[in-house]
């Protein structure tokens, strides 16, 4: 066996806490090498005749990316403290991989050699809200959602979808447009939304606040706010709001102070000045996102400047019941604040929601101490290159989304914020070329998967956009420029991820063939009430598959017949779901 590709680390996702009693352990070995892998696993403090008291217990393989195999167990400690190590065979030769060293067979006179879980500690727990696990998210860009007030439409507004969007333009939405559209949003059957920044900023997409504690008036007041979210509450829909703490507005009063006052102003210290005085051109000489002058970046180790935004974590979860946080540019921000801000936004209401914007791995950001969760884009970027551009091989697909599931704890996945694209991303259906189809099998992906699944507003109607700003024209409320028949497939998917625990998130998924010569994947989701096979083909020919035996004399999710034989066939970009009970 290659001994090289051998790979586990306590303490990070290959061993953690998932609930008060439960361990989960995984390991990594090369692919196709070890064809067994056992959990070797004992009390520390277990001993007799001189002897460690160890068992074993077998390990399942979870996945395989193109250079690994993944493999698991859940182990429940006596006395929540463990030593553990594992024991390998590829047919041939036996190996025990240990912290310290190679032996050739269980090694009982010492456990130093062993990995350790020193104790299964209440408060180390990655305690997401549960309720997130069931969720299904729509995020709105309030600018452009919908225009129900036109007492407050920015000056220069323009009528509701009559142009193309562009980084500057106005057309007016506010809250009272989702609350006049509620109906839209119960029908679809969505319980979560999440709201892009809300607050006093000049732009249309409001990422460049002035006021982190008011409303921008083009939305409405607090008065407003406040009805839309009992609307919402009433209907089962959750609500989260953006958090842009990484930078403020350029004319964010304090940093106005400090363009004004310079080094005497008593707010230099919230930013980084690099010198004095400030300018923007022909660059800025002060820290900022991205290169962009607008947004100067803040100084989270400033105490004030802290408490201020900190404030402003709590007081939207107290003065208005809000449900969650998403992060702005959260890995530009240090752990330090983040690890504060939970504690201080947990300590208002327990189970809100802390969401990370982070495009890349966040195992940092994921140990519990930080954030529920994070954007899941390594997910949208593999079922992208799948099934919307043909980039990527059936097999590769399966590698990669094993990748995005194995990088975090199952604690961290099971609330994964899954996304096809979002207001920094071309629409999910100009990205398939405008096919319905792979649009649609790509939404069953969405919809089937673990963790929380967000639909993009508009993409439920089938609009189109090309990157930002082209993703963030009006909704389009006309019902007879709206795709229905793409709104009530989506609803009906959505309704099934609530009502069949194996299609929704408290499912087990598998993948369970790729085949890349005819292209199509098989996965399964596992309840304790069914099993369902997902059949999804992503070539332009019909496909036949043999139905593996465990699904022998299963029926179709959707239509209850029972494919004759032992084959199924399946239509170009088309899908098949199986259930067994
Ligand atoms: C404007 C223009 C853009 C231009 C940008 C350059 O519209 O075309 O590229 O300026 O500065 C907000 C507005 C944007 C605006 C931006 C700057 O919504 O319209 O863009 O402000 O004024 C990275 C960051 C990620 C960030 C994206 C945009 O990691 O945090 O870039 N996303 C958040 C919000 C945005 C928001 C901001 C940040 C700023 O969601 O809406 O932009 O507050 C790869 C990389 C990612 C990168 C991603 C997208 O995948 O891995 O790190 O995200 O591409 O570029
Ligand atoms: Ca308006």
């Amino acid at each position: 066996m290659l001994r090289e590709a051998i790979y586990h680390r306590p303490k990070s996702n290959y061993a953690y806490v998932y609930d008060k009693k439960t361990l989960h352990i995984r390991l990594r070995t090369k692919k196709d090498d070890a064809t067994e892998a056992t959990l070797i696993h004992g009390d520390p403090y277990d001993w007799a005749e001189g002897e460690w008291q160890c068992k074993t217990k077998p390990m399942e393989k979870i996945g395989t990316t193109g250079l690994f195999d993944y493999w698991y167990a859940e182990i429940q400690p006596d006395f929540r403290r463990l030593r553990y190590g594992f024991q390998l065979t590829d047919g041939k030769e036996t190996l025990v991989y240990t912290e310290k060293e190679f032996f050739t067979e269980i090694f009982k006179k010492d456990t130093a050699p062993y990995f350790c879980f020193p104790y299964l500690n209440a408060e180390d727990i990655f305690d997401a809200p549960d309720w997130v696990r069931d969720t299904v998210w729509y995020q709105i860009f309030p600018e452009r959602f919908a225009n129900g007030d036109a007492s407050n439409d920015p000056k220069g507004a323009l009528p509701w979808g009559s142009a193309e969007p562009t980084p500057t333009n106005f057309f007016g939405g506010d809250f009272q447009g989702v609350i006049d559209h509620i109906d839209h949003l119960a029908e679809l059957g969505i319980t979560g939304i999440y709201f892009t920044p809300i607050f006093k900023a000049t732009t249309n997409h409001k990422y460049d606040t002035v006021d982190y504690m008011e409303i921008d008036e083009q939305f409405g007041d607090k008065e407003t706010f406040k009805r839309m979210i009992e609307l919402c509450h009433q209907n089962g829909i959750k609500i989260m709001l953006d958090a842009v703490f990484n930078h403020s507005g350029f004319y964010f009063p304090q940093f106005q102070d400090v363009l004004e006052n310079g080094e005497k102003s008593k707010y230099k210290d919230w930013f980084y000045v690099w010198d004095y005085p400030v300018q923007t051109e022909p660059m800025p000489n002060y820290d900022t996102f991205a290169f962009t002058h607008m947004m100067p970046k803040l100084n989270t180790s400033n105490p004030e400047l802290r408490e201020y935004l900190l404030e402003v974590g709590r007081y939207w979860v107290r003065e208005f019941d809000i449900d969650g946080w998403r992060l702005d540019v959260a890995n530009e921000v240090s752990h330090d604040f983040w690890r504060e801000f939970r504690k201080e936004v947990k300590a208002i209401k327990k189970d809100v929601y802390i969401l990370g914007e982070i495009w890349h791995d966040s195992m940092a950001w994921l140990q519990g101490d930080q954030f529920d969760a994070v954007m899941n884009y390594p997910y949208t970027h593999a079922a992208i290159q799948y099934f919307a551009k043909d980039e990527i091989s059936a097999e590769e697909f399966t590698y990669r989304t094993t990748d995005a599931m194995i990088m975090y704890p199952e604690n961290a996945s099971e609330v994964a914020f899954n996304l096809l694209g979002s207001h920094d991303t071309p629409r999910i259906l100009t990205v398939c070329d405008d096919n319905k189809d792979k649009m649609k099998q790509l939404f069953l992906f969405l919809l089937s998967s673990s963790g929380t699944p967000c639909i993009y507003y508009g993409d439920e109607i089938a609009m189109t956009g090309e990157q930002d700003p082209g993703c963030r024209k009006c909704m389009i409320w006309d019902q007879e420029k709206q795709d229905r028949d793409m709104f009530g497939f989506l609803s009906s998917l959505i309704r099934l991820r609530k009502e069949n625990e194996a299609f929704g998130n408290r499912g087990t998924f598998r993948f369970v063939t790729a085949d890349s010569s005819k292209n199509y994947v098989m996965y399964t989701k596992t309840a304790a009430s069914e099993t369902l096979l997902f059949t999804l083909n992503n070539s332009d020919e019909p496909v036949t598959v043999t139905i593996p035996e465990a699904f022998a004399g299963a029926s179709d999710l959707f239509t209850g017949e029972k494919p004759t034989g032992s084959t199924l066939t399946v239509a170009p970009h088309g899908y098949q779901v199986l259930t067994v009970k």
